[in-house]
């Protein structure tokens, strides 16, 4: 389809989207889990002995990024990973290998410096103060990785009409990137933001996003804040 008005973002490796229709009525802008369990002192990936420098990185670029979307009228979503406080929604395989790493095998659902790990209404679940939603933006709660799994987030995607779907949060390659290969695959035109994501490994984060770009763009397409910043101006 072609609009009378079209607007590209100059991202990799296509314009993007890939038919200039980025309006505020058709976009979203998904922020994934940027909760403390996986960017504060004493959160999950804290404890798993990473550097939360690294899973830190977007706030900067997302806090300039925001208020210029939300100026624009753009649709933010959040999502936040966690579990139930009884644990019926956390796989037993998923418990295990997480206490694998963590100090003192400390793993989802234990007791850690932040409360509960990843436990729903614990300290350490809760989004970072510094990128807090506003009064009216959804909040998405999910039990796994990708975003669209056991929530109402397509339902909600849907029922707005939103076309285009901006990912950014954390971590690049575990929440965004299944996120983005389910979104893909509900056909929802995805754009990465390469300095709004991060992973505990700058090597996974690189990986990532060369993965978007495979095969044409196999799973749409990444590009940074600025160039999105660019084409809103
Ligand atoms: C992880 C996430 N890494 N939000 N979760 O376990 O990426």
């Amino acid at each position: 389809m072609t609009t009378a008005t079209t607007r590209h973002v100059q991202a990799n490796p296509y314009a993007w989207p890939y038919n200039g229709d980025l309006r505020p009525d058709n976009t979203a802008l998904l922020v994934i889990d940027m909760q403390t369990d996986f960017c504060g002192i004493g959160g999950y990936v804290d404890v798993m002995g990473y550097d939360i420098g690294l899973t830190r990185a977007p706030i900067a670029p997302l806090q300039r990024l925001l208020p210029a979307m939300r100026a624009q009228g753009f649709r933010i979503i959040h999502t936040r990973e966690g579990h139930r406080p009884d644990l019926a929604d956390l796989p037993a395989n998923k418990r295990w290998r997480s206490r694998q790493i963590g100090k003192d095998g400390l793993g989802i659902g234990d007791a850690g410096p932040c409360g509960r790990i990843l436990v729903r209404g614990e300290p350490g679940w809760e989004l970072i103060p510094e990128l807090a939603p506003l009064p009216g933006e959804v909040v998405i709660d999910k039990p796994g990785k990708g975003s669209f799994y056991a929530t109402d987030l397509d339902m909600v995607l849907q029922l707005a009409g939103v076309q285009n779907l901006i990912l950014a949060g954390i971590t690049t390659d575990v929440c965004v990137h299944t996120t983005m290969r389910e979104a893909n695959d509900r056909g929802y035109e995805c754009l990465l933001l390469s300095d709004c994501t991060a992973a505990t490994d700058p090597a996974n984060h690189q990986a990532a996003l060369n993965m978007v770009t495979m095969q044409g763009g196999v799973f749409g397409a990444h590009a940074p804040s600025s160039a999105l910043l660019a084409a809103l101006d």
